[in-house]
């Protein structure tokens, strides 16, 4: 199949999925992604990329409606001069909207199939400035696909909409994502996330004043956003600021979770949890919120926690449980992996995006 995948290119999970997607897809099929910029994870191998450019001009300034155009258009130009028989939309907003104006400019020679990523349906999409257009864009696609069954369910009742949505988990690669060796005896607690209110790292914060009172612990936080320099002030004030660690992005991920003893996810809400399962793969336990797709992915006393959103007092004393505990670290860690190796490995998932693209085509 000659398949092109929109997506975006920052730190969040729509952009990783949609790049480790395109780089094992690329190994059977012709391959092209588009965005405005080469997503973080790309590895420059098996596939073209397509920069989205834009012409910035005044009267734009207040009313930003250049991406999702100056996307259409390159989307268009794509498909026709490499004949694509997908166009696959990574995130609803503008990209499902991008990807079906393309389509009508093709002369529907071109099939959509859109993946729903959780903000972009719950948070974004379903903000009254887009929610017309996004719901328009979901109807179009000819195939919708989301992440877990808690977003299944969402979509259709905050959309009204009764077509067919398809499960597709998120996956990770087992072979990168595997238990790296410590170089300390130190137990390390770790977070990755963009920053954003959603994630409610401050919980994260205070959980660990209270886990650093009882042992002797670090705390690392991957990754950037709008609430790390509020998280920073907050460590400073809580006196516990030379315990923690803010990394910022970084490329090699894996090699800081797969050193960390317990990964931290007290989510708001979370569509699946993709930085969880990339934990879970590195053999490393999970406390996380008790919400959305995160409730699918772990299971409790198995291979992790799940605490009551807001809960520090339990987030707390499931990681001190943990960190204090190697038996049980290393028995969760072990089932974690087995869930991962079973269910979500690319091996797994990959098919069944390719089963998707080609009952679409068929349709
Ligand atoms: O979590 C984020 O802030 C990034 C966001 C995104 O859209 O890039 O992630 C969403 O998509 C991931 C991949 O499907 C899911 O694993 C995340 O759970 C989901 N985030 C939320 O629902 C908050």
């Amino acid at each position: 199949m000659r398949i092109g995948i929109a997506c975006f290119p920052t730190y969040g999970g729509s952009g990783i999925i949609a790049t480790e997607l395109a780089h094992q897809l690329a190994k059977k099929h012709e391959l092209h992604l588009i965005s405005y910029d080469k997503p973080v994870r790309l590895k420059d191998e098996g596939f073209s990329f397509h920069k989205v450019e834009l012409f910035s001009y005044p009267l734009f300034e207040r009313a930003p409606c250049c991406y999702s155009l100056a996307l259409a258009s390159r989307l268009a130009t794509v498909i026709k001069t490499n004949s694509l028989d997908i166009v696959h939309a990574h995130y609803a907003v503008p990209n499902a909207a991008s990807a079906y104006l393309a389509k009508k400019i093709c002369n529907d020679s071109v099939r959509v199939i859109t993946t729903l990523h959780g903000t972009d349906s719950y948070l974004v999409g379903n903000h009254p400035s887009y929610k017309e257009v996004t719901r328009f864009s979901m109807e179009q696609s000819d195939a919708l696909t989301t992440v877990s069954e808690y977003m299944r369910r969402h979509t259709m009742t905050d959309f009204d909409i009764s077509r067919e949505i398809s499960v597709i988990p998120n996956f990770v690669d087992p072979q990168r994502f595997s238990r790296c060796k410590k170089d300390q005896q130190q137990k390390i607690v770790c977070h990755s996330s963009n920053f954003r209110q959603i994630k409610r790292i401050p919980d994260i914060i205070r959980a660990f004043k209270i886990i650093s009172e009882e042992i002797k612990c670090k705390l690392i936080f991957v990754g950037d956003g709008p609430g790390r320099t509020e998280a920073e002030e907050m460590a400073k004030n809580l006196g516990i600021s030379k315990n923690i660690e803010f990394l910022g992005n970084v490329r090699n991920v894996q090699k800081i979770i797969g050193r960390s003893d317990l990964f931290l996810l007290p989510s708001q809400d979370e569509s699946f949890g993709l930085a969880a399962l990339e934990a879970m793969s590195c053999e490393v336990p999970v406390v996380v919120s008790d919400v959305g797709g995160l409730r699918e992915l772990v299971s409790h006393d198995v291979d992790g926690y799940l605490t009551k959103v807001g809960d520090v007092e339990a987030i707390a004393q499931y990681s001190l449980k943990i960190l204090q505990d190697l038996g049980l670290q290393e028995k969760l860690g072990r089932n974690a992996r087995k869930k991962v190796l079973e269910n979500y490995t690319p091996g797994r998932i990959v098919p069944m995006y390719e089963d998707l693209y080609e009952e679409t085509l068929e349709k």
